[in-house]
């Protein structure tokens, strides 16, 4: 009965070892890189356009767009995405991602306040 005991106690050790093992495995591939990425965001209107469509994108974890420094900071995950393709993404909605440049049919479809220049009144 109490090698049973110790059997079973045993197993249960190694099982714990091995889940520990295993949840620190899955941590590593889900790392969460931060980056900036300074945009041609104009307005209110181009952060709620940059942010909802960035939220969407594959392994975005958080967005925010500063409007007074224009810079978009994201947090993604390094399996899932890289910063080129979410550079790109930005792009594509339109607006400048550091040396990447708006797309120039995205662009062409942004209200007028928000295509640069749009507020040089201010
Ligand atoms: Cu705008």
């Amino acid at each position: 009965m109490k090698s049973i005991k110790l059997v079973l106690a045993v197993l249960f050790i190694s099982f714990s070892i091995a889940g520990i093992a295993q949840e620190e495995k899955e941590k590593k591939g889900k790392e969460i890189t931060v980056m900036e990425v300074k945009t041609s965001a104009q307005c209110e209107m181009c952060k709620e356009r940059i942010e909802k469509n960035m939220a969407y994108e594959k392994g975005i974890k958080f967005v925010e767009l500063d409007l007074e420094t224009k810079v978009l900071t994201l947090k993604y995950r390094e399996d899932k995405t890289t910063s080129e393709q979410l550079r790109k993404a930005v792009s594509k909605i339109g607006y400048d991602a550091d040396d990447v440049d708006a797309d120039p049919v995205a662009y062409a479809k942004l209200p007028a306040c928000c295509q640069k220049g749009g507020h040089d009144h201010e």
